[in-house]
């Protein structure tokens, strides 16, 4: 999830989790037996209340990934098991880690079909927002579309992607690529825009926000105003970029970004909630939300 403009500082222990050696790829056991009814009753609320929201709002790929994941309320799923299912119909696995883990190590991962997943789950109080990337976010937000091939095939390409960039000293631009589809991507339905990114599908007040509020603008994804746009790692969104199919993102995993990176050198850079002339506007807009939030800080 939180895919950061500044490098995260702190690599949070999970609560509980003694300060266990780490292993180098940062891997640790998910210690599935270890979890209490009371993290198995916050799963519960998070999925009950997202299992509520998403139709209608969830791509259908987000859906047809979580049938066949079969995850269910009942209980935080064992990664084991996730990664029986993934390895099947797209060869990936989810691989346990405290939170987030240094940028290479992530692509690394990434590179090999390894997702990792953080272990811990947010406490009751942080229902709505949580810095660290937790398991409800990693497992129900990312996990399901891991099932589509297309996306399987992305975010290990984004892996490959992500080693390169940092030989580039291109990370900051590559990392809105994925913060812009993977996590806050939307992807146009019949006719409307749906959400596919995790960090939207695994919250109850952004899946709505990015969807029916006035407040952001929606507008069409196209690679370098992507790669030059800011964005916000501590609030919804400003603008949600949305494509008209998942294959669009099948032909980002093929190109060369070099010579755009390149390119791209000392071109101005946008504000998140920017709207430039030339881009393809699906909804403009008031940036009601934000105004409000920016006066609430003033
Ligand atoms: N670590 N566990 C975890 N999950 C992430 O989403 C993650 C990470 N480390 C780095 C990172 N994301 C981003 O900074 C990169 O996508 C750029
Ligand atoms: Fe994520």
């Amino acid at each position: 999830m939180q895919a950061r403009e500044t490098p995260p500082t702190k690599h949070g222990l999970a609560a509980g989790e003694a300060a266990a050696p780490r292993r180098a790829d940062w891997t640790i056991d998910q210690g599935w037996d270890h979890y209490s009814a009371a993290e198995h009753a916050t799963w519960k609320t998070l999925f009950e209340r997202q299992s509520k929201l998403l139709p209608g709002r969830a791509c259908d790929e987000f859906v047809a990934g979580m049938q066949k994941l079969a995850i269910s309320a009942e209980q935080i799923p064992d990664f084991r098991r996730l990664s029986d299912v993934l390895r099947r119909h797209t060869g990936w696995q989810v691989v346990a880690v405290p939170g987030l883990v240094p940028d290479d190590v992530f692509f690394e991962h990434l590179a090999h079909r390894r997702f990792p997943a953080g272990n811990f789950i947010r406490k009751p109080d942080q229902l709505d927002y949580l810095e660290e990337p937790d398991v409800f976010h990693d497992v129900f937000g990312h996990v399901p579309m891991l099932l589509n091939p297309v996306i399987a095939d992305f975010i290990q390409a984004y892996g490959k992607g992500g080693l390169r960039a940092q030989q580039l000293g291109q990370l900051k631009k590559l990392a809105r690529v994925y913060w812009y589809t993977v996590e806050f991507g939307l992807l146009m339905q019949d006719g409307a825009p749906r959400i596919y990114g995790a960090g939207i599908a695994s919250s109850a007040t952004e899946s709505v926000f990015a969807l029916e509020d006035d407040s952001p603008n929606r507008i069409a994804f196209e690679l370098e105003r992507v790669l030059q746009t800011h964005y916000r790692i501590d609030d919804f969104q400003e603008t949600y970029f949305v494509i008209d199919s998942l294959d669009e993102l099948l032909k980002l995993a093929q190109i060369d970004f070099e010579p755009i990176y390149k390119r791209l050198e000392g071109r101005p850079e946008f504000e998140p909630g920017d709207v430039l002339a030339g881009d393809a506007v699906i909804t403009r807009g008031s940036g009601r939300y934000h105004a409000a939030r920016r006066r609430e800080r003033a």
